[in-house]
């Protein structure tokens, strides 16, 4: 059986899942689509056979023809539409962040315990990464003992200049080495501190970029993360882990390497939807086949919340300068 699949949302991310769901996802139709912008939606469902608009995400939600839901909307609406999926029984994939506060993620959390059925993913796509993968199968295997430290880079070509804030450097960037910090180590960070170096005269005056989040792990793992999100030349990801009897890092993405005329050259991708292809794809269809067997995977609403925790702790570094404890509730029975 083909799983109706209903998108609310449908700027650049929203779009790119709906063409992974209809053109490459052969168990999954999207039938319903919404936005904000009505006619962008109604222009989008014209062009996906089968779809169609609706002009409230919420009756969306509701629908009988809507098996599963897809949120790619902006960040604050997320919560309401993901409380709603809830309700209505029906499995939900949020892009990141779950939740415009850790406050809402942990109310996501615990709509879905008192449920007691684990009904959200959260587009960490970093964890269906190839490369990610092999990184943390290398960890997992042993081979360079046990892990001390990790160096970390996430670097984007630029951001708008107007509209992008300090704090999105966190929430939007860097969350991504928040939730992977977690997933590698398989443990809590306990402890943050954004430090603030000399900044680029490519940022608008507002904005701190680049900065370093620094991720301190209960056992004792140190995360260094440069954030630079107006770097210029590309979208440039980079992790190195270092352990007690080697290191293990990501290779240069794509992996060619073109000899010629006295010089060595490899590409950098232009941007995040091209660098992670891949590992949107795979995402998707994981998550496609979850929902037709009706067993949870991949990240969780406490993932989510756990990532905002974190997140939130940076913001406070960022504003005093100083290390930061990461206080989160205690896990539900339902993540254990
Ligand atoms: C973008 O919004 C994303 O979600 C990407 O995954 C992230 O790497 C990028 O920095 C963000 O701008």
């Amino acid at each position: 059986m083909s799983i109706n699949i209903g998108v609310i949302g449908t700027g650049r991310i929203g779009t790119d899942h709906i063409r992974r769901l209809t053109d490459r996802i052969t168990a999954a139709s999207v039938i319903a689509v919404s936005d904000i912008d009505a006619q962008r939606a109604s222009d989008v469902a014209r062009s996906v056979p089968q779809a169609s608009p609706y002009r409230d995400a919420h009756d969306l939600i509701a629908s009988d023809a809507v098996n599963a839901v897809v949120v790619t909307s902006s960040a604050p609406t997320h919560e309401s539409y993901v409380l709603a999926a809830i309700e209505a029984g029906k499995p939900v994939f949020c892009e990141k962040p779950l939740a415009d506060t850790a406050d809402g993620c942990l109310r996501i959390v615990e709509a879905e315990a008192a449920r007691g059925q684990r009904l959200v993913q959260v587009g960490f796509m970093r964890r269906y990464d190839p490369q990610h993968r092999a990184l943390k199968a290398a960890l997992d295997e042993g081979t360079i003992g046990t892990p001390l430290l990790a160096h970390c880079a996430h670097r984007n070509p630029r951001v708008p200049a107007e509209r992008y804030t300090s704090d999105m450097s966190i929430t939007g960037a860097a969350i991504h080495e928040i939730d992977s910090t977690r997933w590698l180590f398989d443990e809590e960070v306990a402890t943050v501190q954004v430090l603030k170096p000399r900044r680029s005269p490519r940022a608008a005056e507002h904005l701190q970029d680049p900065q370093v989040v620094l991720l301190e792990t209960h056992s004792g793992i140190h995360v260094d993360v440069e954030v630079f999100v107006n770097c210029g030349y590309g979208y440039d990801i980079r992790c190195e882990v270092v352990g007690e009897d080697g290191t293990v890092s990501l290779a240069d993405h794509p992996n060619v390497v073109l000899v010629h005329d006295h010089a060595r050259q490899t590409t950098v991708t232009p941007d995040w939807a091209t660098r992670f292809g891949t590992a949107y794809d795979i995402e998707l269809h994981s998550w496609v086949e979850s929902v037709a067997s009706a067993v949870a995977s991949g990240p969780s609403a406490w993932d989510g919340y756990a990532a905002a925790t974190i997140a939130e702790a940076c913001i406070t570094s960022l504003q005093t300068g100083q290390r930061t404890p990461v206080l989160t509730k205690d896990m539900p029975e339902l993540y254990r």
